[in-house]
């Protein structure tokens, strides 16, 4: 077993204590039955969102990774990117924050951007990356606007196989976005220390064997 990352221990203890990490049985978007489940929407209170924040943060300035900007997309990333930002600015880095709605609006300020002007190397904030879909979307978004899409931090790598047209691949999607779209990709978590988690910490058994043959039959090499 690779040497303990103690931040993302702390991690993924906090989230087990919100909620956020479940073990059961639960469907993916991809529609696997995985062991497992983090549902980052139950970070439902200024506490626990601003402890989030802290974590990204922390795994942020620790990656080294250099960026100009903010953006949440949305939903789910616009309340992360936002808490990301404060969180940021109270280190002393304080950085624009940008995020965009679902549909464009027509009237008032139009448009489907709300916040600072994308400019410059973007880092795009968000909870879960399964198969990248939203993270391609947010990629084009940035694009388009004449900025660069440059880094993606995400609270949970779980590490999996993605699916194209329904057919899984052997690489995940944050490999796929760090091999082929040449981002930079940090997480706060990954399948490995959630593993290391049951197995050492406070898991059952059982959950560490379900989720242990989960990532045998969808996993990845690192
Ligand atoms: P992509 O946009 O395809 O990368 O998928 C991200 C989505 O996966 C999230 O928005 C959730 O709907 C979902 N998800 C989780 O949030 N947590 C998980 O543990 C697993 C999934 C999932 O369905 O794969």
């Amino acid at each position: 077993m690779s040497d303990k990352d103690p931040l993302a221990q702390e991690f993924v203890q906090f989230a087990v204590a919100c909620g956020v990490l479940r073990f059961g049985e639960f469907k993916t978007k991809a529609g696997r039955m995985s062991p497992y489940f983090f549902n980052a929407g139950l970070f439902d209170d200024g506490a626990k969102l601003g402890q989030l924040a802290g974590f990204y943060a922390e795994r942020l300035i620790e990656s080294g990774i250099e960026f100009n900007m903010v953006f949440g997309p949305a939903y789910k990333g616009i309340p992360l990117g936002a808490a990301v930002a404060i969180e940021l600015a109270r280190r002393g880095r304080n950085v624009p924050f940008a995020y965009n709605r679902k549909e464009a609006k027509d009237h008032g300020e139009g448009g489907t951007l709300v916040g600072a002007p994308l400019k410059g190397r973007v880092l795009i904030v968000d909870d879960v990356m399964s198969a990248g879909t939203a993270a391609r979307e947010s990629i084009a978004i940035i694009q388009a606007a004449g900025a660069i899409p440059h880094a993606v931090c995400i609270a949970l790598d779980r590490q999996e196989m993605a699916t194209e047209n329904g057919k899984d691949v052997p690489y995940s999607a944050v490999q796929y976005v760090r091999g082929q779209l040449g981002l930079n990709v940090c997480a706060i978590a990954k399948l490995g220390d959630l593993m290391q988690y049951l197995q050492e910490t406070d898991g059952s058994a059982a959950d560490a064997e379900r989720v242990l043959a989960y990532r045998q039959r969808y996993g990845v090499d690192e």
